[in-house]
């Protein structure tokens, strides 16, 4: 495959409603959306990287210059391309791996549309649907968390994720547990907002019988982690700590983590989310599917993704009208607490041209010089 242009496509997208974590208030995405334009097909991949560098390092400009200026032009200059050469080949590039895996993304579509194969199909899916889980902001009352919990339990969710963070984290428990009761199935994200001396707090979550705490600590304390995952009773969860297949193993080692949540935009790719879940299935540990707000492009893929095998607890993976009031693509819906896996070749979407110029979309074509 020779790769012949590469689309950069920058649409600003509102949320249907703010969403609050521990690291601030998101009202919209400034989405990066990427084509490539090859010989045998073309292809789309959604860079995940937010508006500011807060959950990780990247943020969407940044990853926008560093696909313009580093990265498509290195592949650009290569003789062939395939998927599985994109993450090697830009390996002098240290570091942002959102806007790599969204390159590779694009590459991978492209090829498996030519070859008229399902992502779902080449990564090894086995079910032609995934449980729907709904990731829940910081609300202003807990009357209100309660109010948003009761709507989307009504469209069918099958798990509930709170995001906590330092004084929103018992008291929300307590009363979603009182309201919706113990067979709720239930867990907290709390994007490193705790320190190592709020161990002893972290401890009182095990009274409510969560599936999982997510992130409490800094990325690379590890050691806090595997404190916590000792001396508590409820399964910890890593996300912004696990970059790689390698980073999962440590950690696993270092027993930081019962279980893992994997986000494919943060270690680089669908190729890289892979061997991760290979990773932890070698070691009995159960991983999820993560989710960054994705338009209809990234969300295709997640989909396929969490059809793996060792994807075994519900994902952040909602319909499209959890967040936006319309998709770049046709809209993901949850139908029986679940999301369908595409069967069409590749991410399995179309793109809405009309729509993305409806939103103001500005797009840019870089080609080889
Ligand atoms: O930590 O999982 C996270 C969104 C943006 C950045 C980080 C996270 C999230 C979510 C939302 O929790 C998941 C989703 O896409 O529904
Ligand atoms: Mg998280």
């Amino acid at each position: 495959m020779k790769l012949q242009a590469v689309e950069l496509v920058r649409v600003r997208m509102p949320l249907v409603r703010p969403f609050r974590t521990s690291f601030g208030v998101q009202e919209g995405r400034h989405v990066l959306l990427v084509r490539v334009i090859t010989d045998v097909a073309e292809g789309w991949g959604e860079c995940v990287s937010g508006d500011v560098p807060s959950y990780n390092e990247e943020w969407a400009d940044g990853s926008e210059q560093v696909v313009r200026r580093w990265l498509a032009p290195a592949l650009f200059a290569l003789p062939s391309l395939d998927s599985a050469r994109v993450l090697p080949s830009l390996g002098h590039i240290r570091g942002h791996r959102m806007a790599k895996a969204a390159l590779e993304s694009a590459v991978l579509d492209a090829e498996l549309r030519a070859a008229g194969l399902p992502m779902a199909a080449f990564l090894g899916g086995v079910r032609d649907r995934v449980e729907a889980g709904v990731s829940v902001g910081i609300t202003g009352t807990v009357g209100e968390l309660l109010d948003v919990v009761a709507g989307y339990l009504d469209e069918g969710y099958r798990r509930i994720k709170l995001k906590i963070e330092p004084g929103w984290d018992v008291e929300p428990l307590r009363a979603v547990r009182e309201r919706f009761g113990d067979g709720l199935a239930l867990q907290v994200d709390a994007n490193t907002a705790y320190q190592r001396a709020d161990l002893p707090h972290l401890l009182r979550l095990d009274e409510f019988g969560l599936l999982l705490v997510e992130q409490p600590f800094e990325p690379r304390d590890l050691a806090a982690h595997a404190e916590l995952a000792r001396r508590g009773s409820t399964p910890v969860c890593l996300d912004e700590s696990i970059e790689s297949a390698a980073d999962a193993a440590t950690a696993i080692t270092a027993g930081a983590c019962d279980i893992v949540n994997i986000k494919a935009g943060r270690v680089g790719g669908f190729l890289e989310a892979r061997r991760v879940h290979d990773v932890c299935q070698a070691h009995g540990v159960p991983v999820w599917c993560g989710g960054m707000l994705e338009t209809g492009v990234g969300r295709a893929g997640n989909v396929a993704l969490a059809s793996l095998p060792g994807f075994t607890l519900p994902g952040d993976i909602s319909a499209s009208r959890r967040y936006y009031e319309t998709d770049v693509t046709e809209p993901f819906a949850v139908v029986d607490g679940h999301l369908r896996v595409l069967a069409g070749p590749g991410l399995g979407v179309t793109v809405r041209d009309g729509l993305l110029a409806e939103l103001g979309a500005v797009r840019d074509t870089l080609r080889a010089v």
